[in-house]
């Protein structure tokens, strides 16, 4: 059975909620990383980059949201499109689009906006001006489409969480169109809010 190691944040609930839509089997192991539960040796020697998520299955042990989306994938032959075909690399691209961009910049949304607000002006100004960007990108590429490539697939998974921290961001998701009915629409999938409530089950998917 995939054993994996989480907590409640954004980029620990893409994993849950990929497995929870792919129907596998799977031990959770919370890591509180409030209590710099990241840093014991047992979870380093299987994240040496201290941040969850990772998951175990077998031989494999592998930490970076991505690339055990992209395992899970693999392992199922299932939420990607064929590997090697052009739509593949479509969904690769939003991949890294999301691991280098929506997801590192929001981060520092929530870490000057919502948990440090006014110690850093120019810190909040820029990621703040970051994220709307990055949600006109978003808004602009869901125009016309239910996902964010052809078919439903990691991609949307793994840019998901992140938008349902739109309160923390100071985000109007009336304001994203596209986003709000991509997000709602998620939203009702049984296997996302059942993935959201780990490890926390009081955890529920916030409505705009
Ligand atoms: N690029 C990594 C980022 C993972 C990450 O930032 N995890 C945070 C929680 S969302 C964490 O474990 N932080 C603990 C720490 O930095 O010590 C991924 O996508 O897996």
């Amino acid at each position: 059975m995939i054993r994996l190691y989480t907590w409640s944040t954004p980029n620990g609930v893409k994993i849950s909620i990929a497995l929870e839509e792919l129907g596998l089997d799977y031990e959770v192991i919370p890591i509180d990383i409030g209590k710099d539960e990241q840093f014991a040796p047992e979870f380093l020697a299987i994240s040496p980059n201290n941040k969850i998520p990772a998951i175990v299955d077998g031989d494999a042990a592998l930490f970076e949201s991505g690339a055990i989306l992209l395992y899970l994938a693999h392992k199922t032959g299932r939420l990607a499109p064929t590997e090697g075909s052009a739509g593949y690399f479509q969904m690769m691209q939003w991949l890294m689009w999301q691991m280098a961009h929506f997801g590192p910049m929001l981060g520092q949304v929530h870490h000057f906006l919502k948990f440090n607000p006014g110690k850093s002006e120019y810190a909040e100004h820029r990621y703040y001006q970051e994220a709307l960007r990055l949600y006109r990108v978003l808004n602009d590429r869901l125009e016309g489409r239910d996902y964010i490539v052809d078919e439903f697939s990691i991609v949307d998974i793994a840019t998901w969480p992140w938008a349902s921290r739109f309160e923390f961001q100071q985000i109007d998701l009336d304001d994203f169109p596209n986003v709000e009915r991509w997000y709602l629409a998620l939203a009702d999938r049984p296997a996302f809010q059942r993935g959201y409530a780990v490890p926390n089950e009081n955890w529920r998917i916030p409505r705009p």
